[in-house]
């Protein structure tokens, strides 16, 4: 039977199904469709014949090999030949798939796969690089550190996609042998995990933190130290955590603090998480501190400090005494504020709502100080002052869209954003690069306008800027906000989306999908700030230090992220970037379930199919010259490529490269059909036939 019948058709729990066609007729097409035997939760129905509407050459067809190594040598390029393709790899313990040369898609296989990362495998990937492998990207990038060149990994993905285990498993490959400083910089990721890692209903070991390290290499390709910084820790988690979730790691494993009894803990239970429990990850991170050079009298304060953060919550006594702070200039400092009005004070009551207010908010800001505390510990003791090349990892949360979005998303989707538009113009000019490679004209493709969105986000009189507005104006709020958007950007509707029925929410429409955010709180979490007298009091407590550096003029969390990440951003853009691209196959952590429609969705978040799609615009199909040869060629009497191209094609656009000929739209079904009536009229003359296949 001629292959042309290979289709995928759409369905409600695979996306797509590969299918065959049985039967079309005029508006009609039977179809036997695959239903694979491999995935447990189909198993009962292997077939299924299925009945649809339309006609078989508007679907996507399949791809021989629809099984490949590199996404980009599929010749059809689509959505169902990417999901195919990826769940097939999954399920032969194959979790990783390239997209040329510098972006891999990692699937996770939510179990061990120790043949993939043993000391031969990362050895093979020193040679060749055929297979895909995280390996193959660090290698990469290992190379263009030894020739000087500086590199960054940029990792992402949802919650518990794998982030985190990827960059440790390019770091361990990275710091390549045991020296003293490899073990050093790779102690230095659980330690951090211990503080700003918590169990969520999403990852047991979830990073409640965004992460950019930077490995510091000598002119010989040595590691020489390490430097990270840190974005966005979750503070709310502190005080409070949502039903099935723990607060950080950190917390379970302190001596003689009894987690269950704290009002800051909401689920006390303790776990054993990655095969750690909770008293082994505290010695453990306590033994790196040590490692790192942090004496004793540090280490105690560091225990003493975070016990002050949990038990703020029942006992401001016990609180103060560990802070180093009377406990009644405490108790006054929460429960009254002086205001200061053209040089006059006054003190203000503060309700008992706002009280508990103002403790929880003490509570977090001196969390966050620890933990900036043990990042500024772990640089010291890995940093460098010189150096000849770096190679940067980024471990940043994805893309979030919720029922119910706040001001974190919003956070976190600015900044998928922007790191997304950095993805697309990169890819564009790898496209750019293969055409000249091609030796074919390269002509400029419609570009999705991601600046517009980031101007809507970041720009002047953007969401930042109004935001911030709103925080600095007496009696500014949430609703305001909205309305100034609303009258500043409603010109501008491809981006941003008025909300018709809430006057508390906004929509932006983002390149993955349109989130609508409802701004309850955005005021207070921007400004994100600790009462004067609070901090009066902290920089006379025993932990003054990490006070110390208090910014009078403290910028909001919106303006202060905006410029690390413009920072961020600008360092990267110095660098060689690869891409590795996490997904989570279901979210049960099932090393045997393929959720086909959930794995869509990411992609579709992280831009993998429509930015392929997107660069290949000009030429959706492509083809190596002897497959084209092999399958037209019988098409017509001429024998070479050109030829052969031209005498079928004629005007249609298509181009023939030094490798590959690539198709304009439209061209391939054009091919398909001439190739399908040959074969319709091979059929009617048994002779034509027999000569044909014999
Ligand atoms: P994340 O970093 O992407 O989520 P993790 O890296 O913590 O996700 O991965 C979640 C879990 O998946 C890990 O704890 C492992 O059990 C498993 N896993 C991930 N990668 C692999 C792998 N290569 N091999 C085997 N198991 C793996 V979050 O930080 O929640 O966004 O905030
Ligand atoms: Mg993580």
């Amino acid at each position: 039977m001629a292959d042309r019948a290979a289709i995928y058709v759409q369905d409600d729990r695979l996306v797509w199904a590969p299918a065959t066609v049985l039967q079309q007729s005029a508006g009609k097409l039977v179809v036997k469709a695959r239903r694979p035997a491999n995935d447990a939760s189909l198993e009962s129905c292997p077939y299924v014949e299925l009945q649809t509407e339309g006609d078989a050459s508007t679907l996507p067809q399949q791809n021989t090999p629809a099984i490949v190594e590199d996404l980009v040598s599929l010749d059809r390029l689509h959505e169902a030949s990417v999901l195919w393709c990826l769940r097939e790899r999954f399920f032969r313990g194959k979790p990783y798939t390239r997209t040329g040369d510098d972006i891999v898609v990692a699937v996770n296989p939510f179990k061990w796969l120790p043949q993939l990362y043993d000391a031969q495998t990362r050895e093979r990937y020193g040679e060749k690089q055929e297979e895909a492998h995280a390996y193959a990207i660090s290698n990469r990038a290992f190379r263009g550190v030894l020739d000087g060149r500086d590199q960054s990994i940029l990792v992402s993905g949802e919650s518990g996609a794998g982030k985190t285990e990827t960059v440790k498993i390019l770091l361990r490959h990275l710091c390549g042998d045991s020296s003293d400083v490899a073990s050093r910089v790779l102690d230095a990721a659980p330690l951090l995990e211990s503080f700003g890692n918590a169990k969520t209903i999403r990852n047991d070991n979830s990073s409640r933190f965004g992460k950019f390290t930077r490995l510091r290499y000598d002119g010989h390709g040595r590691l020489r130290g390490s430097d990270c910084e840190t974005y966005l820790l979750e503070k709310s988690r502190v005080v409070a955590q949502a039903p099935g979730e723990r607060t950080y790691h950190c917390a379970y494993g302190i001596p003689d603090l009894d987690v269950a009894a704290l009002h800051y803990v909401t689920a006390s239970q303790r776990g054993t998480i990655e095969g750690l429990t909770d008293e082994d990850r505290h010695s453990q991170a306590w033994a790196s501190l040590a490692k790192c050079g942090v004496s004793a009298k540090d280490r105690d304060s560091l225990i003493d400090m975070l016990k002050a953060v949990f038990l703020l919550g029942d006992s401001t006594d016990e609180a103060a005494s560990l802070l180093g702070v009377p406990a009644d200039s405490l108790k006054t400092a929460l429960k009254e504020r002086t205001v200061t009005v053209r040089r006059e004070t006054t003190i203000v009551q503060r309700t008992p709502a706002e009280r508990t207010a103002a403790r929880d908010a003490l509570a977090k800001e001196l969390y966050a100080r620890c933990f900036d505390w043990v990042v500024a510990l772990t640089n010291e003791a890995t940093s460098v002052d010189a150096w000849e090349a770096s190679c940067g990892l980024l471990d940043i949360f994805g893309f979030e869209s919720f029922p119910i979005n706040r001001f974190e998303q919003l956070c976190i989707n600015y900044a998928n954003e922007r790191l997304q538009e950095k993805f697309c113009r990169d890819l564009f000019r790898s496209v750019q690069a293969e055409y000249e490679d091609e030796g074919i004209p390269f002509e400029p493709i419609a570009f999705p306008d991601a600046a517009a969105a980031l101007k809507l986000l970041e720009g002047p009189m953007g969401i930042v800027d109004v935001l911030d507005e709103e925080c600095a104006r007496p009696g500014g709020s949430e609703l305001a906000l909205v309305s100034k958007l609303k009258t500043l950007h409603d010109d501008n509707q491809r981006f941003y989306v008025p909300d018709k029925f809430s006057a508390n929410k906004f929509g932006v429409r983002h390149y993955a999908e349109p989130v609508s955010y409802t701004v309850d709180g955005w005021c207070e979490r921007n400004r994100d700030a600790l009462h004067a007298d609070l901090v009066e009091l902290m920089k006379k407590s025993s932990v003054s230090s990490l006070f110390e550096t208090d910014d009078k003029r403290q910028k909001t969390v919106a303006s202060k992220f905006r410029r690390r990440l413009k920072t961020l951003l600008e360092d990267v853009s110095r660098t060689e970037t690869r891409y590795v691209r996490c997904v989570k196959p279901n979210s049960e952590a099932s090393s045997s379930l393929f959720d086909a429609p959930s794995v869509c969705a990411q992609l579709r978040c992280a831009g993998v199919v429509a930015a392929v799609e997107m660069t290949r615009a000009g030429y959706p199909n492509r083809s190596g010259h002897a497959a084209f040869l092999a399958r037209y060629g019988r098409l017509t009497s001429e024998s070479d490529v050109e030829s052969v191209a031209r005498s079928l094609l004629g005007e249609r656009r298509h181009a023939v490269g030094k490798t590959r000929v690539y198709l304009g739209p439209g061209v391939l079904e054009f091919l398909e059909r001439l190739l399908s009536t040959a074969h319709a009229r091979s059929a009617t003359s048994v002779n034509t036939c027999a000569r044909r296949y014999l």
